[in-house]
Parts: C-alpha cells; structure tokens; sequence
C-alpha cells in the first residue's frame, strides 16, 4: 500500500501544485520528504513574505499554489498576508504542520490547538483530517476549495500522518476533476440584456477580478461597445482597464457619499467582477443617486450577498461579457491605435534633492517596457501614480488588496517567477519595504529578473495625511529616518543603487539586469489624493 505522502504527492503533481512556497519547522519535515522530481521548494524566510510571494505567483500565474506553514507560529506569521490574499481572491492551499494526533490534547510543545479554528474565518476552509486515511482526499479538498470559493483554503496535518499506509480507496482522489461554469440561465440573461440595452446612460466598474480572469481586453470590447463612462471599483488591487483609454474616468474614490457622487446622472451602473463596493474612509451619504438602478456581476457568493443596495447576479464575469458585446447591436467606437488616449502630464520638477514622485513615476513609464507588470506598495504616492502611468496591458498593476503592507515586495518576487520573460517593478514605500524585506533574499537566491524601486522618503506618508484628514495632527510613530536600504538590500545579496537625480534613475532603469537589483531614490512627501 503506497503512504499518504505518495498519493498527496502524486495528487498535487497532477493537479500542477508543484511549486511550494514555504517555511518548514520540524512538524513540516515528513511532508516534504521525497518529495518527487518536478517539485520545486521556494523558501521564504518569513511566513508573511512567503505567502506575499505565494500570491503574487498565483495571480499571475493565475493558478493556485501551494503554501506550507508551520504550525501556530508560522501560521499566526502568515495572517496579516492572508487578509491581502482573501480580499484578491487568490486561491492559495496552505499545508501547515501539526503535532503528532496524541500530542495535541496535552498541548505537546509545536501543537497547533483547534488549528482549523486559529485561521478562521479569514481563510475560506479549514480542516484537519479525523485519521491519517483521510488526508488524501482533504488535500484535494482543499485544492478545490481554494480553486471554486478563489480564496486561501488551510489544511493542518498530524506530521506521522504522511507515513502512514493509504486505505485502498485513497487513488480515487487521484483522477479527480472538478469543473466549475456560471453561465447566466436564459431568463437572467434575457433580463440583463435589456436592462443594459433599455439604459439611456450606463456606466461600467470593474473590479479587479477581471483582470484576475484574464478579461482586460473583453472589458475593453464592452465598454466600446456600450460607449459609456468606465471606472475601476474602489480599492483597487489589479488594474482591469487601460487608464489613459477615453473612456476611463479613474479608480472611484472609496467613500459611500463620493462614489454616489461619480454615478449622478446615470441610470445605470453596471459592475463586473468587484464587491458593492470596498469603501474605505467613512464619508456617509445614500448610496445612489435617486433613480440610478445598479447590478452587480460577480463570481463571488459572498460579495453578491453583502452588498447593501443593489440587484446582484452569481455568474461568471466572462460569459456575461460575451453575452452583452453580442447584444450590443451599437457600432463599437475601437480606439485600439490609441490615438484618443489621454495625454500624460509632465511631471513636476524636482524642488530641492528630493525627487517628486511624478518624476519617478514618469522615468519608469519612459524608460520600462510596455508589458512591465508593476507590483506598487507606496501609498502616499497613489494619485501621482495614476497621473504619470500609461499602461495598457493585462496583468500590468498589483497592489495590497486589504491594504496590508507586506505584499509589495514579495509579491513583486512572485509576480516575476511566474513570468520570468515579462518586466516587473516592485514601486515600494520605505514604510512597506520593511513588512515584506526578507523576500529580497528569495529573489537573490532565485536570482529573480527584478527591479525594486525604493522610494524613500523617510515617513509614513500616508497617515500623515490620514492624521489631517482625522483630526490627529500630533500622532507619534510616523517617521522613519535613518534606514539605508542598499545596505539592508546588499546583505540579503541584491545589488542595490542609490540614484541622486532624474537622470541618473532614467540611465539605471534603461539597463536591464536579468538578476534582482534595488534603486533607492529619495522623494518628496505627497499626498495619495
Ligand atoms: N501595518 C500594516 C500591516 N498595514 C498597514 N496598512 C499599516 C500598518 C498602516 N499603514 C498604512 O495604511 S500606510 C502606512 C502604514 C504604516 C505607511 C506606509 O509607508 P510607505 O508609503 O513609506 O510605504 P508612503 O508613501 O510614505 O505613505
Ligand atoms: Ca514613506
């Protein structure tokens, strides 16, 4: 009879969850044994950094990856760069240690109590198999899980379980499949299509999942399609639409009062693939206009349940895309020459040493090619961000979807070791740098083709601005002089630069390592809006 191990190992192989990102403890040791030909082990040196990296390669790989944590600790660790993934929808399988099935009652030393219990409700299921015959089939479970809810999914094994002999029914995992669709019925799509085609003036917001489905070119077909004013949904973490397309209006602003703002005058609003919505600062007012209908398009259960107003449909993004560009009987307006493009501004000069972000911002659009994926944590520099940059391909923009720092620089590595042929920039604050920097080490280790673009301008920016707008001009913790990140970057092994102006930052980006290298550049404080 072959061991647990052999079938969780063949199950994953087949299943394409060959590459894990991970931080092994003792109670990890057996499930990593013999691990077959094919496997290949990324180690982070932290469990944050480990799943920031995990997230970014299973974005955009757009496959789900395998996670293993150790323990408690490891997995306590991971938590505050779940809450990234969770809310990107990023089908993460974590595999966790536990203490041998005895031991837990008691609290042996490295027994993870109630494990399942520990990582809910932030993961969307989590289990630890009643007997080691079980674990086969859990082990698939999860991998489902993570694949249909798309959100992290948390399995805690009893480390002698691995050993143990397999039951005879455990190779029926094996040829396993698990198929999803979510067509819209006949009747849903009869009534979508007129609701669409009865609007006088729709307006369109996409959330980040279409660009996770691969559906930023579609978006693009419909909005042209439809003619009307197009947003990204608030708190954005990929971009789903080409930002200087005419059509495009911009992120919304995450507030109730603003975003019913931006829909006035619109008898429709139609969004794709986000929540209803992800509001930020409290800035209370109705949610829509007097008359404005909204209809939400998600994939997402959950999302569709919770929103507070609104008609919502459970259904693939895509197929209700195919569906409207075909019922849209309205020439297209194409600008695929982009000649309707809006114009970038130039930046503003530099006053003093420091450069102002735009500057940067500008050096990067100029200076990187096209099909850069850029991996941004900075956020005080968020409105300078989207001034300055032009991008019009998918998969080009990845931000920290629950706002928690810590993904930037490791995403940044996964991003780029799930694309080695493609350009990635991670754009970090000097703030951010910090949750994540042991990733700097993954990436030297891998030697990741990887540009970090440290911006440092010694504050946490961003709350110095949230302390005006709150009322606390006078918090302490904010500043963070004195950090010298191309020496922290060097003793990770990164070859790191500090540039001093303009100039010098445009001639170091036009070169383009094949290995990880970090630019620190100091920068003026701005605000994010
Ligand atoms: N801890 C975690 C895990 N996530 C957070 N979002 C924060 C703390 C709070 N926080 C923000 O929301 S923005 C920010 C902090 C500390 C400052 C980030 O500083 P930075 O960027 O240097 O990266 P800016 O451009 O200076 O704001
Ligand atoms: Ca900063």
């Amino acid at each position: 009879m072959p061991s647990v191990r052999r079938i969780a190992h063949e199950f994953l192989a087949r299943q394409g969850l060959t590459t894990v990102f991970g931080n092994p403890g003792s109670n990890e040791l057996p499930f990593l044994a013999g691990l077959p030909d094919g496997f290949r082990y990324v180690l982070g040196l932290h469990e944050g950094a480990v799943v920031g990296m995990a997230d970014g390669y299973a974005q955009a790989s757009g496959r789900p990856v395998l996670v293993n944590l150790h323990a408690a600790s490891g997995s306590g660790n991971a938590m505050g760069a779940l809450t990234n993934a969770v809310a990107s929808r990023t089908p993460l399988v974590i595999v966790a240690g536990q203490q041998v099935r005895p031991a837990i009652g008691p609290e042996a030393n490295l027994a993870n109590v109630d494990a399942p219990a520990l990582m809910r409700p932030l993961v969307g299921w989590a289990a630890e198999p009643a007997c080691a015959q079980d674990v086969p089939r859990a082990l698939a479970q999860a991998v489902f899980e993570a694949r249909l809810q798309r959100r992290p999914a948390y399995l805690s094994v009893p480390y002698d379980d691995w050993a143990a002999d397999a039951d005879e029914n455990a190779s029926a995992v094996l040829d396993r499949r698990v198929l999803h669709a979510g067509v819209p019925g006949a009747e849903q799509a009869r009534a979508l299509t007129e609701a669409v085609a009865a609007a006088r003036r729709p307006v369109l917001v996409l959330g980040g999942d279409i660009d996770s489905a691969g559906l930023f070119d579609d978006a693009v077909r419909l909005a042209e399609r439809l003619g009307g004013p197009v947003w990204a949904a608030p708190s954005l973490f990929r971009l789903p639409f080409p930002n200087r397309h005419p059509l495009f209006r911009g992120v919304l602003p995450a507030g109730i009062e603003p975003v019913s703002r931006a829909f006035e005058g619109h008898d429709l609003v139609l969004v794709l693939g986000a929540p209803v919505f992800r509001y930020h600062e409290y800035l209370p007012g109705r949610y829509l206009p007097e008359g404005t209908r909204l209809i939400q398009v998600t994939e997402d259960a959950g999302a569709a349940a919770r929103a507070p107003m609104g008609e919502a449909l459970v259904a693939d993004p895509a197929a209700v895309i195919e569906l409207l560009v075909k019922s849209i009987d309205a020439p297209d307006v194409p600008d695929a020459a982009g000649t309707g493009y809006r114009p970038v501004p130039a930046p503003p000069a530099a006053d003093g040493p420091r450069l102002h972000p735009e500057e940067v911002f500008a050096a990067l659009r100029d200076e990187q090619p096209d099909d850069t994926a850029y991996v941004v944590e900075s956020t005080s520099t968020n409105s300078s961000w989207w001034r300055q940059m032009d991008l019009r391909r998918p998969g080009s923009y990845y931000f920290p979807a629950a706002g928690g720092l810590g993904f930037g620089l490791p995403g940044a590595v996964g991003v780029a070791m799930a694309q080695p042929d493609r350009p990635v920039v991670g754009v970090i604050g000097d703030g951010s740098a910090n949750y994540g920097i042991t990733a700097l080490w993954t990436a030297a280790r891998h030697q990741v083709p990887l540009t970090v673009v440290l911006l440092r301008n010694g504050t946490y920016g961003a709350l110095r601005w949230f302390g005006g707008l709150l009322g606390v001009p006078d918090a302490p913790g904010l500043d963070i002089p004195g950090l010298d990140f191309t020496r922290i970057a060097e003793g990770y092994g990164v070859a790191a630069r500090h540039v001093a102006g303009a100039a010098e930052l445009r001639a170091v980006l036009a070169e383009h390592p094949d290995r990880p290298r970090l630019i620190q550049v100091d920068t003026a404080l701005t605000t994010p809006s």
